[in-house]
């Protein structure tokens, strides 16, 4: 197993290509990404994460905002100044979402695997 291992991390820029990496990196690339609300804006507008990524808003304004996805996938309550919301991102994909107090506000969050 461990021979194995050390060949795989000499193969490991080809393992991610090809979508097969080993259990451990699956783990490292589990990780988390922050997006904040200022100024009736999401900061960035647009976030691409590994899957298994949880991202964590937070709202840094003086008014109230939520983060809702388009097709209702997931949805915060009301985040008043400091609040925060996580959610975690399993499956490949492009997340749209908006202030469903201000819906002019939108943020995008694309999940696709390390390398693809
Ligand atoms: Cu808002």
């Amino acid at each position: 197993m461990i021979a194995k291992t050390a060949l795989l991390s000499g193969a490991l820029g080809l393992a991610v290509l090809v979508g097969a990496p080993p259990r451990e990196l699956s783990a490292d690339a589990a990780s988390s990404a922050a997006i904040q609300i200022d100024n009736f804006h999401y900061t960035p507008a647009t976030l691409v994460v590994a899957p298994g990524t949880t991202v964590t808003w937070t709202n840094d304004d003086d008014s109230p905002h939520s983060v809702r996805e388009k097709d209702g996938k997931f949805k915060s309550a009301a985040l008043d100044t400091d609040d925060k919301f996580s959610q975690t991102f399993a499956a490949p994909g492009e997340y749209e979402y908006f202030c469903s107090i201000h819906p002019y506000m939108t943020g995008k969050i694309v999940v696709k695997p390390a390398g693809s």
